[in-house]
């Protein structure tokens, strides 16, 4: 398994998050990273491709528009006389399209919660995490098995939206950048939905997410279980959920997946599931995590994993290299 890394990533580190009526510190911090490091060993530090390469993979999931406001928020944010980490307030349920100039605004048409601050470093982190992962998947391209150590997480970016941690969303990135049939499987303990609202049609993209129920659970407004059909599948799952019900309930998106006959597998991997999470409830333990990664590897195809959530920090690393020495 090789494994893909870029300091310059480490330039995104919010200090925090709204939710339940207060600010809280950031769950995802960059000490996530050093658990990681720490734990899986030797790093490969991608090579820097030009900024226009960059931007015209993560073109191919999200609108241009969107990309554009991440790349100048910032200085936008500091134009309209304010410091501190940028966090939308106010959103346009309405959907009515309007030409927006504060930067208010325009934060708020694009993005879904107050769970996804922007900071001076985020885009340049950004453009980083984006060459770990093209290197990554470059790696899949001749043959091997790869992880991308991907911070921030992305699964929550739709095309033209930010919330729950995510700007660009990895998986969906890598996926169409591939050109190959792809299977994307999403094992984070939150449903995958920026990745499933990029992907929902594709005929060369099949999406199983297995997650906490939204009814109990963020992101609240999608993956129940009869949101599936066509080339998605969801699995939600009850919080308490432990390894025998997971473990089936894996078995099943992989027979499924595995109906699209992939050249590819994306793996959305998630420690939130670990039974120590401390903002999630499913109850897999450390020792779990090689097993569930044996099952994903009988797909018998390149696999490219990379990094969603998992907060609890001492034992982020162990539970990510259990999982990958389970390819
Ligand atoms: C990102 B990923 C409720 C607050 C919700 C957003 C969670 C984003 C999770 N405790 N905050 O899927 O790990
Ligand atoms: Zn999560």
């Amino acid at each position: 398994m090789r494994c893909f890394w870029d300091e310059r990533q480490r330039a995104h580190a919010p200090a925090t998050e709204f939710f339940n009526g207060a600010l809280h510190p950031a769950a995802d911090v960059p000490e996530r990273v050093d658990s990681v490091l720490a734990a899986i060993g030797a790093v490969e530090e991608p090579p820097h491709r030009p900024a226009g390469d960059l931007l015209a993979a993560a073109g191919r999931a999200h609108d241009g528009a969107y990309l554009d406001l991440l790349a100048t928020a910032y200085d936008e944010w500091l134009a309209a006389g304010r410091s501190g980490d940028i966090l939308p307030y106010a959103f346009p349920v309405h959907r009515r399209p309007r030409d927006l100039a504060r930067i208010d605004a325009r934060i708020g048409a694009h993005a879904y919660d107050t769970c996804a601050p922007i900071m001076a470093g985020t885009w340049q982190a950004l453009l980083a995490g984006t060459d770990t992962l093209l290197a990554a998947l470059d790696a899949t391209a001749a043959g091997d098995h790869a992880f991308a150590l991907t911070r921030p997480p992305g699964h929550h970016a739709g095309p033209d939206y930010m919330g729950g941690y995510s700007y660009l969303n990895w998986a969906a990135i890598a996926a169409l950048a591939s050109g190959r049939r792809t299977a994307i499987l999403d094992l984070d303990y939150h449903h995958g939905n920026g990745t499933q609202d990029i992907v929902a049609g594709r005929a060369d993209i099949r999406f199983a997410s297995l997650h906490a129920d939204p009814a109990t659970d963020y992101p609240y407004f999608w993956g129940s279980a009869d949101e599936s059909g066509g080339n998605v599948l969801n699995l939600p799952l009850p919080r308490g959920t432990a390894f025998a019900a997971y473990d089936a309930a894996l078995a099943r998106a992989c027979d499924w997946l595995a109906e699209g006959s992939p050249e590819l597998l994306v793996v959305s991997f998630g420690a939130d599931t670990f039974e120590g999470d401390p903002i999630s409830h499913f109850a897999i333990r450390t020792a779990d995590y090689a097993p569930l990664a044996a099952r994903a590897a009988r797909l018998g195809v390149p696999t490219l994993v990379l990094l969603e959530g998992g907060y609890a920090v001492d034992a982020l690393g162990a539970n990510v290299a259990a999982f990958l020495a389970g390819f």
